[in-house]
């Protein structure tokens, strides 16, 4: 299959970095189509732990290219810590590549994602505060910086000085704050431009090509299907769109170019950030699963919020990104909680059974979850070397998620590391 799209089935952190990091094993380029820096995927190899934001996974394989589409949004300060981060610990990262229609995160972003989460007050929605919403505001609103302006620095100058004023404006008018101080950002970013230039490619020629010439090109998701800014749950939601078609509008590439997507979930469910969550566990469960798991968020250091398997999400995922095949990470941390729930349909109040995710968070409010019982497996599963070896009741587990879903399971993790993800 020379093209596959990842994608997240929950609300992120589904363990998206494990698998891509593993499918680039095999892959001869890797793109990333949606989100900035407030993605955080985590990748063990050989005992070496590594947190990427913004830059592929696949950028711990040499010679595998890197790139960024334009549907990203990039603060070019966080990119080049990320890249000297990175070049620090030996790992090039001269085949990355950034399109340049992809936008710019400026500090006003950063200090408007802020004042308007303090300004909404008990309904904020916990955002990463990293400046993707105002940014992607910006790009909708077509008064956004891209990477093109960045690397030209007369005409970023020019850009940047009548939007900065115009965002200072509304810092300081509307919401009380700080102004910007335009001409140290310019000087400050015209530096980061000068260091980004070499990087700056048309990614959607690229791929276009890749895929021609009948390379394996692997597009990494960022996040998850329920943070999508149309079918997650809004206002509950990221800015941009983390389902497999958001790659198409994120690269610049057609739906037919595309030939499968893989959904990674975890056994149960995590969430970051405000919003409802049908099956959340906020008793000691939830926080021995919280323990087990080390559910806290990779860019910011927050608690996930904890809960049983959902098999209405995932439904409304394999129909929203056609998914081909599902990947669910994180078996090990269900061991031993005793019997286990699994989510199958919602009730409304009304007594009526819905197996359908509701279109709407007042609907959504409404619904209690409809669990089944199902027996739980004992023991450490992180050293099951194949699916074969693993417990009985881990297979059982796995085929009813199967079936609740509609979705192949292709591969099981029992493990943070490259070797614990076991394929079927
Ligand atoms: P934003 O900052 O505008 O994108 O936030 C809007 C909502 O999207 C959620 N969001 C995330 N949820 C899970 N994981 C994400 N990445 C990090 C990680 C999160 C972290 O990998 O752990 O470290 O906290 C991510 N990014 C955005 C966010 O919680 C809001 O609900
Ligand atoms: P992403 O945003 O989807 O890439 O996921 P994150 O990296 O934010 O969070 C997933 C966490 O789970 C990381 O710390 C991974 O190392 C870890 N992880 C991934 N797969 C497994 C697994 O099968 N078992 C366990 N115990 N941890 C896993
Ligand atoms: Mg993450």
């Amino acid at each position: 299959m020379p093209a596959r799209v990842i994608v997240g089935v929950q609300w992120g952190d589904e363990g998206k970095g494990k698998i891509i990091d593993i499918l680039a094993s095999r892959a001869d380029v890797v793109v990333r189509s949606q989100g900035g820096n407030n993605a955080g995927h985590t990748v063990e190899n050989n005992g070496e732990v590594y947190k990427l934001h913004l830059i592929p996974s696949g950028i711990l394989y040499k010679n595998t290219p890197c790139l960024i589409g334009c549907g990203v949004v990039i603060d070019p300060v966080n990119i080049l810590e990320e890249i000297d981060g990175l070049e620090g610990r030996g790992i090039s990262c001269d085949n990355l590549r950034i399109d340049p229609r992809a936008h710019v995160i400026m500090p006003w972003h950063l200090e408007l994602d802020g004042l308007s989460e303090v300004y909404r007050g008990k309904s904020d929605i916990g955002t990463t505060r990293r400046g993707i919403g105002p940014c992607y505001m910006d790009k909708a609103e077509r008064c956004g910086l891209r990477m093109y302006d960045l690397v030209h620095p007369e005409l970023f100058k020019e850009k940047a000085m009548q939007v900065g004023k115009l965002k200072n404006e509304i810092i300081t008018k509307i919401y009380g704050g700080k102004p910007v101080d335009l001409d140290a950002v310019i000087s400050k970013y015209i530096e980061c431009g000068k260091r980004l230039s070499k990087y700056i490619a048309d990614v959607s020629v690229l791929t276009f090509e890749a895929i021609t010439a009948g390379k394996q090109v692997l597009f990494e998701g960022a996040q998850g299907t329920l943070l999508d800014i149309d079918v997650g749950t809004y206002p509950f939601v990221t800015s941009s769109h983390p389902i497999s078609g958001g790659v198409c509008t994120g690269v610049g590439l057609g739906p037919t170019m595309i030939d499968s997507v893989i959904g990674v979930c975890k056994s149960y469910t995590t969430r970051v950030g405000k919003g409802p969550f049908p099956t959340e566990l906020l008793d000691e469960i939830g926080e021995t699963i919280r323990v087990a798991g080390h559910e806290y968020g990779t860019t910011t250091g927050r608690p996930r919020r904890t809960g049983w398997f959902d098999s209405v999400i995932l439904r409304h995922s394999v129909r929203v990104n056609g998914l081909t095949e599902l990947a669910i990470n994180k078996l090990d941390t269900l061991a031993n909680l005793g019997t286990l729930k699994i989510c199958t349909a919602y009730r409304l109040p009304d007594g009526t059974v819905t197996r359908d995710y509701p279109a709407t968070l007042e609907e959504l409010e409404l619904c209690q979850p409809v669990y089944e019982d199902i027996e739980g497996f004992e023991g450490d599963l992180s050293a099951c070397k194949s699916f074969n070896e693993l417990p009985d009741a881990c297979k059982r587990y796995i085929a009813r998620l199967e079936e609740l879903c509609g979705c192949r399971v292709s591969m099981v993790g029992v493990g943070p590391a490259r070797s614990q993800n076991l394929e079927r």
